[in-house]
């Protein structure tokens, strides 16, 4: 790699994963005394990221002087929150994944970004350090959602006793993921279960989460997935779907589906994207209303 000073780009309101995986890249190109700048261009990223090596080096400007870029977790080109003009790597593992890069390098079987990197290490003979292994369990520990989801196989735990041998730090992964909770996030929980709603003899959950829910329970926006997924627990339950009004006007949607319902299609009707189970979409010029018509219209198609 001829490249002088690399970019490493997580996608706008990062999750562990792509975070973990810049994190992990970042240490890697130290070692190789790389000049090297950890990018996003989200300004408040979720604080409960911060146990994640690097967090204290984000910046939030794209570097002039780069002359490569490698992207970790963005399916799509827009995720990147920023017009690209160096070459660039697109690491991923959605099936949903635009190939946008000059190089591709999209696992879709994996089951999270930092999956696909630990294999590139492992082939290669990379040596994990505990850094690595830390920021790489994350993104696999997220992704897995805490080991239990549909993707979870024989690799996702290879994966995990690999990096625990390599000294991950699995209990930081564990409490800053799935064990920390502040009070605004259990009061803006409590505000949508009160007011979610059931559809389709209970197979369908719909929550609506207005600005007045938010500043009432002071929730950020991404408090309102933990509900979300909780409310896919419920017995009959067949699809979840929120829609949000961001603070910027946006309304955001996430979908969450089980058995043979593909909210990735459900969401490409919005020019969203995800994965077959778990999929999401923005939508710039329509308020709650008007976007959930469009949505229910479709539930009814899929659900008659
Ligand atoms: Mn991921």
């Amino acid at each position: 790699m001829g490249a002088k000073h690399i970019v490493l780009i997580a996608h706008i309101n990062p999750d562990a994963d792509s975070l973990g995986a810049a994190s992990a890249m970042y240490t890697h190109l130290m070692r190789l005394e790389k000049r090297v700048t950890l990018f996003c261009v989200t300004e408040h990223i979720n604080h409960r990221l911060a146990f994640l090596p690097w967090f204290d080096k984000i910046r939030h400007q794209f570097p002039t002087q780069a002359d490569l870029a490698i992207s970790f977790d963005c399916g799509a080109y827009k995720r990147l929150g920023v017009e690209v003009t160096v070459p660039l790597i697109n690491v991923d593992h959605h099936k949903s994944n635009e190939a946008y890069g000059q190089i591709n390098l999209i696992e879709t079987k994996a089951i999270s970004t930092t999956q696909v990197l630990f294999n590139a290490f492992e082939e290669r003979g990379i040596k994990i350090n505990p850094k690595m292994a830390t920021a790489l369990y994350a993104g696999l520990l997220d992704d897995s959602h805490g080991f239990l989801g549909a993707k979870t196989d024989v690799r996702s735990f290879e994966m995990a006793a690999a990096l625990t041998a390599a000294k991950a730090d699995i209990q930081a992964c564990a409490n800053a993921l799935f064990h920390q909770n502040s009070l605004a996030a259990l009061r803006l929980k409590g505000l949508m279960f009160e007011q979610m709603y059931l559809l389709h003899e209970a197979r369908v959950v719909v929550h609506r989460v207005t600005q007045e829910m938010m500043a009432q329970s002071g929730g950020r926006e991404v408090d309102c997935e933990a509900a979300l997924e909780e409310s896919m627990g419920l017995p009959h339950v067949e699809l979840a779907v929120m829609l949000r009004e961001n603070r910027d006007g946006k309304i955001k949607g996430s979908l969450r589906s089980r058995g043979d319902l593909d909210v990735e299609e459900m969401a490409k009707n919005f020019g969203g994207g995800g994965h077959f189970h778990a999929a999401g979409f923005d939508v710039n010029d329509k308020d709650l209303d008007s976007v959930y018509d469009v949505l229910e219209t479709i539930i009814q198609e899929e659900f008659r």
